[in-house]
């Protein structure tokens, strides 16, 4: 039977024609199920892979793409569903999309919403629900998902009638990309799918309340101007708003105007080459030394895509304490929310820098430029060598032997911030990390949606022995589907960064952070893929360029020393320039 059906031709088809029919010939939508009208809209949004897995609720659906030419991809987890997704669209700056059934098709699909909400990530999430007229029942698989999602996304719906449902998913679409993008789900109910349409639905968008501002407005441009010309000691505080506003290289055409010290954010690692004199790394509470003085010694700071999180301010009243701030966002709400700024411009970053850049003058400030360089050079990121394989060590050979150029993702915990301070970024949406939610186990599926958005790229996870146990079962979607990821898991047999913490206000007490790992190197062969072990730092380079060669999902574990610790660090409630150096200094 199976057979029979997949000898059927597929239709060859990229993209459908737009809604006036690409011939000029309107199609007409009437005797299509709401399953085959979901599979229009998809292809009508370009929709090129999609990531998911099916159940009850949605099996019309899957019906529906049975002979998609979308590609369709089965993860082993709702949860792997939704960070390839995010993975995809981080690196490619497209909308990601994923499908999970109701009830816990898609509880399971919460953890990378809030992951990709955290760090604004277009992403749109399709879920079944139950048949119409048994929401509220608690029918079986029945959860409130819209109720669920509302505090995580940037915008939700549930759609019962087949005639929403075109709009529904243009409008998600829309919705997800536009302003400051985020995931939307469309919670869908399954008698909407299975209804034919009798009438040609409204497709047009129906969203009165939505209209995101992109313009700067040229008063507050010239404000911000005038401040920062009028600046002795200015930085640039780069969020992941530039990148995901393609506005890096009107950064760097700003930079080099105006010779302005940058910092970026974990979101914005590689909006500026690390190699230029100007960079200074990432800021906060692990971030560079020259960083964090050249804020608080700063008097203007111009924070462009960023939101001062908690994690980069450190102390939030003693924040860039002799600062002006300056900041463009997209996003109103983002204004004044933790830290009180004097020059607020609200828009699309990549419009507000074009605009800025002639109003900018080419001030010399040599004191201020001999000071940055004197911090960068008297405070790099660094560490001693020692008997066992560091994890820093790991990182800077992986930049070293990718040039710098592959896509990196990461879990979280201590090796996302080596990985982070150490691998050396040159370009944009080169590091897809978790930074807003810090969400363990993102790596692996986040290098799945990367790969898939990037094929013929090299794609490496980065990733700790817990963060990677999380979602180790995504390894068998890599294998299925000949994706090359490669990981590399820092493995110090500790939940590293929680055993820090520990170590440095618990006087020691390792409260459940052991973390004894299966041979990571078999489990990876029993699942498809090539595993690796190295033990010796003298090995470790060799051990990266076998992996590289290899073809296929490849496991190398590198065993590092156990209580390595993250420096510089600013603890909790500190100031920015309260750095622990560690034992660095
Ligand atoms: C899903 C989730 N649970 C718990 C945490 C809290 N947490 C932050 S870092 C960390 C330890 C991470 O360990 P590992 O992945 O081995 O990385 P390492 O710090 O050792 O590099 C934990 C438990 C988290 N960030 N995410």
């Amino acid at each position: 039977m199976v057979m029979a059906r997949k000898a059927k031709t597929t239709v060859k088809r990229r993209t459908a024609p737009p809604a006036g029919g690409a011939s000029g010939v309107r199609k007409s939508y009437i005797g299509m199920t709401g399953a085959q009208l979901f599979h229009e809209m998809l292809l009508e949004a370009g929709v090129e892979v999609l990531f998911g897995f099916p159940g009850g609720s949605v099996l019309p659906i899957f019906d529906a793409l049975y002979q998609t030419p979308i590609r369709f991809v089965l993860t082993r987890h709702e949860q792997g569903a939704a960070h390839m997704a995010d993975g995809y669209a981080r690196s490619t700056g497209r909308v990601g999309v994923c499908i999970a059934t109701s009830g816990p098709g898609a509880t399971n699909l919460v953890t990378g919403l809030a992951t990709a909400f955290m760090d604004s990530v277009p992403v749109v999430a399709l879920t079944g629900q139950v048949v119409s007229n048994l929401i509220g029942n608690d029918a079986f698989q029945e959860a409130d998902t819209t109720g669920i999602t509302r505090p995580i996304t940037k915008h939700n719906m549930l759609v019962k009638r087949v005639e929403d449902l075109g709009r529904s998913i243009r409008e998600a679409f829309h919705i997800a990309s536009t302003g400051r993008p985020g995931p939307v789900v469309v919670d869908i109910a399954k008698d909407a799918t299975m209804a034919t349409l009798e009438a040609e639905p409204k497709l047009e968008m129906d969203l009165p309340g939505y209209k995101p501002v992109t313009a700067g407005h040229m008063r507050q441009i010239k404000a911000a101007a005038e401040m920062i010309n009028e600046s002795r000691k200015p930085v640039l505080y780069v969020g992941g708003g530039v990148i995901i506003a393609e506005a890096s290289e009107d950064l760097r055409a700003l930079v080099d105007k105006g010779k302005f010290p940058v910092t970026t954010t974990l979101m914005a690692m590689g909006a500026i080459d690390e190699t230029d004199p100007l960079a200074l790394q990432m800021l906060g509470m692990h971030g560079s030394a020259a960083a964090n003085y050249a804020v608080q010694e700063c008097d203007c700071l111009v924070a462009v895509g960023a939101r001062f999180d908690d994690r980069v301010t450190g102390r939030i009243e003693t924040f860039a304490p002799q600062a002006k701030i300056i900041h463009i966002d997209i996003d109103p709400a983002s204004i004044s929310k933790t830290v009180v700024v004097d020059v607020p411009v609200v828009g699309d970053a990549k419009d507000i820098l074009r605009r800025l850049l002639p109003l900018i003058k080419p001030v010399r400030r040599p004191g201020w430029l001999k000071q940055i360089a004197g911090w960068k050079k008297q405070f790099p990121f660094s560490y001693s060598l020692g008997e066992r394989i560091k994890p820093q060590a790991v990182v800077e050979s992986i930049g070293r032997l990718t040039a710098h150029d592959a896509i990196v993702t990461t879990g979280v915990g201590q090796h996302q911030m080596w990985t982070a301070q150490y691998y050396g970024w040159r370009r944009p949406r080169q590091l897809i990390t978790s930074g807003g939610l810090g969400t363990m186990g993102f790596g692996l599926p986040a290098a799945i949606g990367a790969q898939f958005g990037n094929p013929g790229r090299t794609v490496i996870d980065i990733d700790g022995d817990g963060s990677f146990a999380m979602t180790v079962g995504e390894l068998v979607t890599a294998v299925q589907y000949h994706q090359p990821v490669k990981v590399v898991v820092l493995d110090n047999h500790y939940l590293g960064m929680v055993r820090q913490w520990q170590e440095m206000f618990y006087n020691r007490r390792y409260s459940a952070t052991e973390h004894p790992c299966p041979d990571l190197p078999k489990l990876a062969e029993a699942l498809g893929a090539t595993g690796m072990r190295v033990t010796e730092p003298g090995e470790v380079d060799d051990a990266i360029n076998q992996m590289l060669k290899t073809e296929g999902p490849v496991v190398l574990v590198a065993e590092v020393e156990p209580e390595e610790n993250v420096f510089p660090m600013v603890a909790s409630g500190k100031s920015l320039h309260e750095m622990d150096m560690g034992r660095l200094v």
